[in-house]
């Protein structure tokens, strides 16, 4: 493979933050602590939530390094880092999300489930299992737009399909995982969304302003914005233009959402499609499980974020269990308000928002986001269950105990 490799196990793989949460050594997976998350808007590079599947590929010489545009196209080629600095470059601030966000808490769901999901869902018990994912964090990627680059191989914007029938376009990378057999990730997106220079997918070379690190994926990376990070490609080796989506185990057996009916022994792969937009979602961020607070009034800040480029419209914040509820403030950058599906925000990101409410007593807190088309998030857990524990958007609760020592 020109320029990149994939080595086969981890003893490459590069250093972290001290801070992160590990959830996996090999292969790395990591999370920021929640409260790294509203520190600031744009998630700072080494606190920024880390997904692999297998050991991160090495760049030994980056002249050589090129990828190769393939299929069914007219004009297949190779693209150098050069070809792609040479097209027009474009900053677009865009929250990653893992499909498996919060996936731990949705987990436990049906552990508990047996004995008592209603009184353990506040007892002791359950909130110390209780673990919530952060994987979701926001970036400012530097890079050509993918509508660009496929004009340079004669495929022009806003393109469904191409004279040889091509309609979706796969992204291929070099890294071994051990799901596809010790073969490279793999995702595809429609062609539609490829060409139209309005989704903004991009072939990042930055994050934040500086040169990709290797854990997000040296040197090039695709970032598909409000679509579940799953498909936002790093490492990035080829394109292939294809008749039918990726067929690779994270496109046809990972990343589809089942009904809660569906479990193992009756999964049937190929009766849903592979989840590509994100619904709307919200985080408490201020507090972990259990913070102990001063009776009276406590901030409760956090994130929300929807797919499809659709804004943030309202965020709930409840103390007694959703019987009544606070709007937050939200924002995005300092000095600009925040209006949801405006050209002034990142149509791609997500707001922070912030509420004061008054807690006398130990209660659940809870977040929930509206997005701009009026989806909500659900309230319970149960009625959103997957086998694979994805795109867990329940409400969100943090309890809090009331308490006077050590404030
Ligand atoms: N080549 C490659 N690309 C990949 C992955 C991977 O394991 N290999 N993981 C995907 C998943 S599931 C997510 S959520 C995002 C995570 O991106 P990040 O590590 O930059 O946060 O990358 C995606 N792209
Ligand atoms: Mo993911």
């Amino acid at each position: 493979m020109p320029g990149l490799t994939a080595p086969s196990d981890y003893s490459q793989d590069p250093p972290r933050h001290p801070c992160l949460r590990i959830n996996s050594k090999q292969p790395f997976n990591a999370e920021p602590p929640r409260s790294a998350l509203i520190n600031s808007y744009v998630t700072p590079v080494d606190l920024f939530y880390k997904r692999n599947h297998g050991p991160i590929p090495i760049v030994d010489d980056i002249e050589r390094y090129s990828v190769t545009i393939s299929g069914l196209v007219e004009d297949p080629r190779k693209l150098s880092m050069k070809d792609i600095r040479m097209l027009p470059k474009y900053d677009v601030t865009a929250t990653l999300q893992c499909a498996g966000n919060r996936r731990t808490a949705m987990s436990k769901t049906r552990k508990v489930k047996g004995v008592g999901w209603d009184v353990s869902a506040i007892g002791n018990g359950y909130m110390k299992l209780r673990k919530e994912g952060m994987e979701s964090c926001t970036a400012v990627w530097g890079g050509a737009k993918l509508a660009d680059v496929l004009a340079l191989i004669g495929i022009p914007k806003l393109a469904s399909s191409t004279k040889t029938g091509g309609r979706h376009v796969e992204f291929v990378s070099v890294d071994k995982c051990k799901e596809e057999n010790g073969g490279p990730y793999k995702a595809s997106i429609p062609l539609i969304q490829a060409t139209n220079p309005e989704a903004d997918v991009l072939l990042a070379y930055e994050m934040n302003g500086e040169t990709l690190n290797r854990d997000h994926g040296y040197p090039l990376r695709v970032v598909v914005p409000g679509v579940i990070g799953a498909r936002s490609v790093k490492w990035l080796d080829s394109i292939n233009i294809i008749a039918d989506e990726c067929q690779g185990f994270f496109m046809q057996k990972d990343y589809k959402m089942f009904p809660p009916s569906v479990d193992w022994d009756n999964i049937n792969w190929s009766t849903r499609r592979p989840q590509m937009d994100f619904p709307v979602q919200s985080a408490i961020c201020s507090l972990e499980d259990v913070n102990v607070v001063r009776p009276g009034k406590v901030p409760v800040r956090g994130y929300a974020v929807s797919g499809g480029g659709r804004g943030i419209e309202r965020v709930d914040v409840s103390v007694d269990g959703g019987k009544t509820w606070v709007e937050a403030t939200r924002y995005q950058k300092i000095g600009t308000p925040y209006i949801s599906d405006d050209a002034s925000s990142d149509k791609w990101a997500w707001v922070l928002f912030e509420a004061t409410v008054d807690v006398p007593n130990n209660t659940e807190i809870v977040a929930k986001a509206v997005d701009s088309a009026a989806n909500v998030q659900p309230q319970n857990v149960e009625s959103i269950w997957n086998l694979r524990g994805i795109l867990n958007t329940s409400w969100h609760g943090v309890q809090v105990r009331v308490g006077h020592s050590n404030m």
